[in-house]
């Protein structure tokens, strides 16, 4: 189940972080239990939207059984539990008016019994679940959201951060501008490709950017806990050898996570190549500024060095080409002139975007290591899905094994400062608009059964002993 010849040996640094993550919509159930509000994806789901009407209503019913996945977490010999706050369970509509005291009792609990099992919490503040409550007042679009999520913010590092040291403000931005209001696959479902996409980043950006200054200026000097965020990104393959090509898989890098880190890892500001092309092309649309915002210069100085380490979540690689697009709509993608595709070498996994290919993650890690000045990284996902039906899951230990040995290349030889390493996912859980026909657990839940029964898979053993062995080292 590995490749002996490309195998390296070799462990991680002493004080690495091995985890596996999940996040609240995915897992927890109890969608209106003790006085939670209702997020947008309640709404999203119960408006039919997912596959065979699917829901998170229950999920893995990890309102009620928290204590189970903390011995799960535990058997694993975890060091790190990655999970998400419900923001409409701690503010039922997401605002200060409707705070609310079970919300925040569950989360202390969990806390709780994590620590007592001797495993750190590594918190994410927004992980797709926008209370309703803001949708209706204008959700993303609206700069009023920048202050919503920072009250949001500072009432969870003052109840929490006292026992919560790794915090991620948003997990995969770029999956709320482009999904949730680019094309409209994921909640709130808006289809507006051309300049509502990058509005909502603007203001994920400096929303992230104030909760960190926020957490500096009256958190740090007690708490002394760490705020990143996190982004997801493929690595992107030039398709064939040629300048075009490197070129277009340049800018895809850049268009992708350039777009989130340049401003917060870089200069403080979008990507240069970014700003040319989207006001190239907006003048050619006839329009007279740039579909791109600006940043202030006061802004500028804010974003730059906004985060104590970047998260990456990485699974797979997409060949990229050179194409010219036409400039008939204003549509994010378009504005990138490339082509992206897969190679069939690459093994399928039950995600149609999914194929495995280990080395994406080593070029991906020395990408952002070269770019950003070798910061601190944790990869806080990778994983790969299946149809769930076997508990004897080969293709994901061959997966684990080659991605975490490249990571330890990475590290090793490429003197990428990788901090931890996560695992999408504990268990089994809600696969947003695929519900639960994708797999992506280490446990499997039976979601037949009221009970929710969670059996550990072989890949269960083969996590376990790579995080006992710290990586792969000479037997
Ligand atoms: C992660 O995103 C998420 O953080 C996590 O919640 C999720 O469970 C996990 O991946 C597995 O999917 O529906 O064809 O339009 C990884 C990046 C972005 C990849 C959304 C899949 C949807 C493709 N994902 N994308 S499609």
């Amino acid at each position: 189940l590995v490749d002996r010849d490309a195998f390296m040996h070799g462990t991680f640094q002493n004080d690495f972080a091995w985890g596996a993550a999940t996040s609240a919509y995915q897992i927890e159930g109890g969608w209106n239990e003790d006085g939670k509000g209702p997020s947008i994806w309640d709404v999203y789901s119960h408006d039919g939207r997912i596959v065979n009407n699917q829901t998170g209503d229950v999920a893995c019913d990890s309102y009620h059984k928290y204590k189970q996945d903390v011995q799960m977490l535990k058997s694993l010999g975890v060091s790190h539990y990655r999970f998400s706050l419900s923001w409409s369970r701690i503010m039922a509509d997401g605002t200060l008016a409707t705070v609310n005291q079970k919300g925040i009792d569950y989360y202390n609990n969990l806390i709780n019994e994590l620590l007592a099992n001797n495993i750190e919490p590594m918190v994410t503040l927004y992980h797709w679940d926008l209370p309703q409550g803001l949708q209706d007042k204008g959700g993303f679009k609206d700069e009023a959201f920048i202050e919503y999520f920072n009250d949001y913010a500072r009432l969870c590092f003052s109840m929490f951060g006292d026992r919560v040291k790794l915090w991620i403000t948003f997990n995969e931005p770029f999956v709320v501008s482009w999904l949730g209001h680019g094309i409209g696959v994921m909640a709130p479902g808006i289809s507006e490709p051309g300049s509502t996409v990058y509005t909502v980043t603007h203001n994920i950006i400096r929303a992230h950017v104030k909760a960190y200054h926020t957490y500096n200026d009256h958190f740090r000097s007690h708490f002394n806990g760490k705020v990143g965020i996190t982004l997801d990104c493929d690595w992107k393959e030039p398709r064939e050898d040629t300048l075009w090509d490197r070129a277009a898989a340049e800018r895809a890098l850049q268009f992708k996570l350039g777009w989130f880190a340049n401003p917060i890892f870089g200069n403080g500001d979008y990507p240069a190549v970014m700003k040319r092309m989207i006001k190239s092309k907006s003048m050619k649309q006839g329009l007279s500024t740039s579909r791109l915002p600006e940043f202030t210069d006061e802004e500028i100085r804010q974003n730059k060095g906004a985060a104590d380490f970047i998260g990456i979540n990485h699974y797979t690689t997409n060949l990229v080409s050179q194409k010219e697009q036409s400039v008939d709509e204003p549509h994010y993608e378009r504005d990138q002139d490339i082509d992206v595709s897969y190679s069939s070498c690459w093994r399928e996994s039950q995600s149609g975007w999914l194929r495995g290919n280990p080395w994406g993650i080593r070029r991906l890690l020395k990408w952002v290591k070269d770019r950003y000045n070798s910061p601190e990284i944790y990869v806080t996902e990778n994983g790969f899905s299946d149809d769930g039906t076997s508990l004897e899951d080969n293709d994901r230990i061959w997966y684990y094994n080659g991605y975490i040995n490249e990571m330890l290349k990475a590290n090793k030889e490429d003197g990428v400062n990788v901090k931890g390493y996560m695992a999408w996912s504990l268990m089994d859980n809600f696969e947003w608009g695929s519900g639960f026909t994708q797999h992506f657990g280490i446990f499997h839940v039976d979601f037949d059964t009221m009970n929710r029964t969670r059996t550990p898979k072989k890949s269960a053993t083969t996590y376990t002993q790579i995080i006992k062995d710290n990586g792969f080292p000479y037997k």
